[in-house]
């Protein structure tokens, strides 16, 4: 019988967490509790959207210090952080240039570049990844042309999460769910693809080999004196959502829901054919094989609504949004025009007015245009990932921050005409924490963690009610969501 202290330092989008989980054998039981959490804002520098790793790092390390003053000793730590985005260091270790954020623009024309040198299908084949402008691969070749003197001093390229690591250990390592949203892995051999590399213009070198999840890194030492081993868990954090999603069966697909709405469904082989390209439907690592998923633009419209007109009151909006009438305004939320446009309120509202639909003039109704929206295109991806794998599917988890949204949850399940399972709404968190258990040997593997999950985390069940308002609608959508425009600078 044994009692665990597992510390998950969870960083989304929007915010950051760390997060105390203590786990008892005994009873088979997980509890959380949210040490210090914190809000991510990108920032202006050196002219490039950024990301303040300074500031992030010194709240990891704040809430890793209150942890020591309570008298808590983990038994180890975690780290799991969005995708894509990468760090540079000197040969000393030291970071060199900014840690660029992927809604920077510098990106722009370089995957249309890649795909002429390289063609969209031998790309596809050998990565299985989607194409999404701001993918590494991209990132680096942006690099090479825009930022040589940055890129002369570079001898390591670390992912936000081994950056991470890097600064609390002192050890490198290259952890692979989060490798393959490079687009840079090849997914035949597990490795970084030297052809890749090199159109990107560099070097090998700067990566190492990439591990599977469940490594011991190195330690990090407290200021008591308390050498603490850190875990790379399945680092990418959609990689741990979908491990703590309790899919309990193989028709269920699920939603991860946050700045981004990652839809997919698990599979051991990659989908990699001509269908899934079309639909560019992505093959990322998990765990345990891959996530065939696609990358929805998901509650980012909502959060820079509510950031540029000053609303806090997230629940009460929801409910106002729930008085709108249903689908009067669509637009297309993957329309690259929302990727990071200077106002999204205004944006929302012109590719309205474009399509001759009424403007949303209140929060309320740029919200309900929001949700109506997010939800038709759950509803077409549910249907193209129904498609690829020549079944339907049954069932829908929502896990993450948006799962709270009773509004959206049903929305849903009304568009896709699929039961809605609610929670857990700290997924990524829980998925960081089953590895270390997994790693730790208190718990067996995936199944073991996702039943204790669905023991000490209870779901909310929305059934499909009205269909016929999105049946209706399903048309216009389809109008306003033709791929060129998708995704894509
Ligand atoms: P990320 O990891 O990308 O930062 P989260 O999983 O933390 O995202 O989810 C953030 C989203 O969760 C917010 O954009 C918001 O729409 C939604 N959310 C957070 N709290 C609530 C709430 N109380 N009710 C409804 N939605 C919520
Ligand atoms: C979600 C996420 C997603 C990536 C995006 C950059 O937080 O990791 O899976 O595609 O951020």
């Amino acid at each position: 019988m044994s009692m665990r202290n597992i510390v998950a330092i969870d960083l989304g989008a929007s915010s950051g967490r760390v997060m105390l989980a203590q786990w008892s054998s005994a009873n088979q039981q997980i509890s959380l509790r949210e040490v210090r959490r914190f809000t991510n804002q990108r920032v202006r520098r050196a002219d490039y959207d950024c990301w303040d790793l300074d500031r992030l790092e010194q709240e990891i390390r704040l809430g890793l210090a209150q942890l020591d003053d309570e008298g808590i000793v983990p038994d180890s730590i975690g780290i799991d952080t969005w995708g894509v985005d990468l760090v540079l260091l000197d040969a000393n270790g030291k970071r060199v240039g900014e840690a660029v954020s992927y809604r920077d623009k510098r990106t722009e024309g370089h995957m249309a570049q890649a795909i002429n040198d390289l063609g969209k299908g031998a790309i596809y084949q050998r990565t299985g990844i989607q194409f999404l402008p701001f993918n590494t691969l991209y990132q680096l070749h942006a690099l090479h042309q825009q930022q040589p003197d940055w890129q002369e001093k570079v001898q390591y390229a670390l992912m936000i999460p081994d950056y991470l690591h890097y600064r609390l250990t002192g050890q490198m390592n290259w952890e692979y769910t989060n490798a393959t949203t490079t687009q840079l892995l090849n997914i035949h051999s597990g490795e970084w693809d030297s052809d890749l590399l090199a159109w990107a213009g560099v070097p090998a070198k700067w990566f190492g080999k990439p591990t599977s999840p469940g490594n011991t890194v190195g330690n990090w030492t407290s200021a008591s004196g308390n050498h603490v081993p850190v875990i790379a868990v399945a680092t990418h954090d959609t990689a741990s959502a979908v491990l703590a999603t309790p899919l309990m069966q193989d028709d269920a697909a699920y939603l991860s829901s946050g700045t981004w709405s990652l839809m997919g469904i698990e599979s051991l082989q990659p989908c990699v054919s001509t269908a899934a390209l079309n639909a560019n439907v992505t093959n990322e690592g998990g765990a345990e094989g891959y996530r065939v998923l696609k990358n929805i633009m998901g509650l980012w419209l909502l959060q820079r609504v509510c950031t540029e007109l000053q609303i806090t009151d997230l629940c009460s909006l929801i409910k106002e949004a729930a008085k709108e009438p249903a689908c009067r305004a669509l637009v297309n939320p993957n329309h690259s025009r929302f990727i990071n446009p200077d106002s999204m309120v205004q944006e929302i509202q012109n590719a309205c007015a474009e399509q001759n639909m009424p403007v949303p003039q209140t929060p309320a109704a740029l919200a309900r245009t929001i949700f109506d929206s997010l939800a038709l295109l759950y509803r077409q991806v549910i249907g193209e990932l129904g498609t690829l794998r020549a079944a339907p599917l049954r069932q829908l988890h929502v896990v993450g921050g948006g799962s709270q949204n009773p509004l959206l949850n049903q929305l849903c399940a009304d568009a896709c005409q699929l039961p809605v399972l609610a929670g857990p709404i700290e997924a990524s968190t829980l998925g960081n924490v089953g590895c270390q258990l997994i790693a730790l040997g208190e718990l067996r593997d995936v199944s073991d963690l996702r039943r204790c999950i669905s023991q000490n985390f209870p779901l909310e069940k929305f059934e499909p009610l009205n269909n016929s308002a999105f049946a209706a609608h399903q048309a216009r959508f389809a109008a306003l969501s033709q791929p060129a425009k998708e995704l894509a600078y």
